[in-house]
């Protein structure tokens, strides 16, 4: 798993985080999107992307996120606005225990696109089994 850490650049007026392409986001970033307004009864994700490049950072509250290869399960805390995870390609992921006021804002490296998604976790471990 990847974390990354970003710098904070804070004055007396507050703190600001600067995220760019192929600086500390390793990759062209083509879209931005953000999940809020979440439960924390109601998990999210469920899936894995063939081609996708994603970065999360928890810019406020906090989520627990598994990443899962189909060898190996991490449980990881998103819990600063400081540290975002790295979505590889071919990673089933899960958003759960989402805190009221979590907002996880998602930096990705392509448009969106419903093709790549594989929801299916038995497809996503056949998959993964060949490619291996
Ligand atoms: C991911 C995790 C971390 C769009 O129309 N455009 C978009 O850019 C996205 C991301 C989603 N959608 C639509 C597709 C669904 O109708 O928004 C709806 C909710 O998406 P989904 O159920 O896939 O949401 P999550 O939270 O389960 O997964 C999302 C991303 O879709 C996914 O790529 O890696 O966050």
């Amino acid at each position: 798993m990847t974390v990354i850490n970003f710098q904070s650049l804070g004055d007396e007026r507050g703190q600001l985080v600067s995220l760019e392409s192929n600086k500390n986001v390793p990759f062209d970033v083509k879209r931005a999107y953000y999940i809020h307004d979440v439960k924390s009864d109601k998990p999210r994700g469920f899936h894995a992307h063939k081609e996708l490049l994603q970065v999360a950072v928890c810019i406020t509250g906090k989520c627990r996120m598994i990443l899962d290869n189909g060898f190996e399960k991490v449980d990881h805390e998103l819990d600063s606005s400081t540290k975002g995870v790295l979505i590889d390609r071919m990673v089933w992921h899960e958003m759960h225990d989402f805190t009221d006021d979590c907002v996880l804002l998602v930096l990705a490296s392509d448009y969106y696109d419903e093709s790549d998604y594989i929801r299916d976790y038995n497809e996503f471990l056949e998959v993964v089994a060949n490619d291996s």
